[in-house]
């Protein structure tokens, strides 16, 4: 497989609503991120994802954009994006911007035009369909937020497309011209020198609608090589896709070079576990951890050398990765270094959450009002009238809301954390007075310094080409409680043990331990045919060959 300058990199997700504001007005905005720049640097991550920037009514906080060549005002303006790809350049950081063209606002240009009559050039823009024949709406499509995707429109009387909000009308990928107007929007970004794309369910572009299939449709995929031709194909740079239902099957199809197609896509097998399988986040199931060692496995072993694995725990639709599936009190540190270990050893791109790297938790807010998220309150109503009660919905909110990710980033221990001199738009976690960054740059053994050193061993070290390239296998696949695995080439042979219970235990494994390259705790038991794994314990090793 051909060696490409993102097999190297590690990603920084940025949240810019969250991330730090310099305005004052509550809202996280671009100058925040180019103040922050020498932060990222001396953690060491080579790319930033930057969610959504651009002109929005805000619905779902810009993944609803009216201008895709504008900033949104209260993030900054066209001259701050231009200054933030330019000192992130200067540091070896590139800017990965968040493509969201599945759909737009209901208050785009585009938008505005296709609703004024059914023969307006832009009206096939999006999708429209007549009431069905009692009428009511065209099918029985749901959108991602719950309820119907169906909204009827008065003045043409027919019913737009939105698989989320009724402010995010789905484009009509069919049409050509549509689909020209957006290569040609993503030039003028490349052109700007950005790193590449995160492209928003993307895998929904190719839906047929009338066959109510809109994941994974049968234009998807042509549709990516037309854009890939006409656009980032000309340009060496990092395309990631957002592709929930994505098998390896599918997801070699996107990342397989020769199909030029993505870099690579994120799947969501992983993420998805502990989710009902017809009513997701809104009623978790148990977290069978034997399946979550499967299907991490499947994934490193069956992209070898045909596609490339995207690595996340988080991002900012998904709960905090600590209080998920660690523990987020006692030991919060532990665990979250233990996380870190087990992903960014594996085979594939990490990306990291902002706040991640200092260990912040869920949040649990007393009241819905306390809330921001659409998604939130949209299944709140909703699921109420299905019969679940408001404890059964603040507790699920609490444990999967996405408004977990999105409390404020934690800089220091002054009022807000140090994210605003304002009123910030989302309430800051009452933990941030001992879960800041000030705090963890202070301490040689905090998380950020667990984060530093997985991205250098990744990035520049004797490992380097191992932890990048290496096999990968799975060890004590029916284990209940340790994640162990090997990833080994030619040059070395390393071993990840990692313990994922609260009970000290003890473990034989094969080997000869060479040397201990990381751990989470001070001393490490070098023996492996009697290796005593203390709570939330990861050991990274080096084994004789
Ligand atoms: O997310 C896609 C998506 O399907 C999520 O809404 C997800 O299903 C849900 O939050 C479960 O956690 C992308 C963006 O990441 C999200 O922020 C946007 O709201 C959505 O698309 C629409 O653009």
């Amino acid at each position: 497989m051909e060696k490409k300058w993102w097999h190297r990199s590690v990603v920084y997700q940025i949240y810019p609503r969250s991330f730090k504001d310099t305005s004052g007005n509550g809202i996280g905005d671009l100058r925040g991120v180019i103040e922050k720049l020498d932060y990222l640097k001396e953690l060491g991550i080579d790319v930033i994802w930057l969610s959504p920037v651009y002109q929005s009514p805000m619905d779902d906080n810009g993944y609803d954009i009216s201008n895709y060549q504008e900033i949104a005002p209260e993030f900054g303006t066209m001259a701050d994006m231009d200054e933030l790809i330019e000192q992130a350049n200067q540091r070896g950081i590139r800017i990965l911007m968040d493509l969201v063209v599945n759909h737009t606002s209901d208050e785009h240009p585009w938008f505005l035009e296709a609703k004024k009559s059914k023969n307006n050039p832009y009206r096939d823009y999006y999708i429209w369909r007549d009431a069905s024949e009692d009428d009511g709406v065209p099918n029985e499509l749901n959108s991602t937020f719950s309820g119907t995707a169906w909204q009827y429109d008065e003045t043409t009387q027919q019913y737009y497309l939105h698989l989320f909000s009724k402010k995010q009308p789905d484009l009509n990928w069919g049409n050509q011209k549509l689909r020209e107007e957006i290569y040609q929007m993503m030039n003028f970004w490349l052109e700007k020198g950005i790193g590449g794309f995160r492209m928003d369910v993307i895998d929904l572009i190719g839906k047929e609608i009338d066959q109510l299939i809109t994941g994974n449709g049968p234009q998807l995929h042509p549709y990516l090589q037309e854009m890939n031709q006409a656009s980032f194909g000309n340009y060496d740079v990092l395309t990631v896709g957002e592709t929930w239902g994505a098998t390896p099957e599918i997801a070699k199809l996107y990342s397989d070079p020769s199909r030029h197609e993505l870099s690579m896509v994120f799947q969501f097998e992983h993420v998805s576990i502990d989710w009902h399988p017809q009513e997701g986040k809104w009623r978790p199931t148990t977290f069978d951890f034997i399946k979550f060692k499967e299907i991490m496995s499947k994934w490193q072993t069956s992209l070898k050398g045909e596609g490339w694995n995207s690595l996340f725990w988080n991002n900012h639709d998904l709960p905090r990765i600590v209080s998920r599936w660690g523990n987020d009190q006692q030991y919060r540190v532990q665990t979250a270094k233990m996380f870190a270990s087990v992903l960014h050893l594996m085979q594939g791109t990490p990306y990291i959450f902002q706040g991640e790297e200092i260990g912040m938790t869920n949040v649990q807010f007393e009241s819905l009002e306390e809330y921001n998220d659409i998604e939130i309150h949209q299944f709140y109503h909703d699921n109420l009238k299905k019969g679940y009660t408001h404890e059964q919905m603040m507790e699920a909110i609490w444990k999967n809301g996405r408004d977990n990710a999105r409390t404020p980033m934690q800089w220091d221990e002054s009022k807000n954390a140090g994210f605003t001199t304002g009123m910030p738009w989302l309430k800051v976690n009452p933990n941030y007075k001992t879960i800041n960054v000030q705090n963890a740059l202070k301490d040689k053994q905090s998380i950020f310094y667990h984060y530093k050193s997985l991205i250098e061993l990744r990035k520049n070290s004797q490992y380097s080409e191992t932890i990048i390239y290496g096999d990968y296998q799975l060890l004590l696949p029916e284990d209940q409680q340790v994640f162990a695995y090997i990833r080994e080439d030619q040059q070395h042979r390393l071993l990840v043990v990692a313990n994922f219970s609260e009970e000290q235990i003890v473990r034989t494994l094969e080997g000869e331990v060479k040397d201990v390259i990381l751990s989470n705790y001070d001393e490490t038991n070098l023996d492996l045919s009697n290796l005593e794994l203390r709570p939330y314990e990861a050991i990274v090793f080096e084994l004789n060959k």
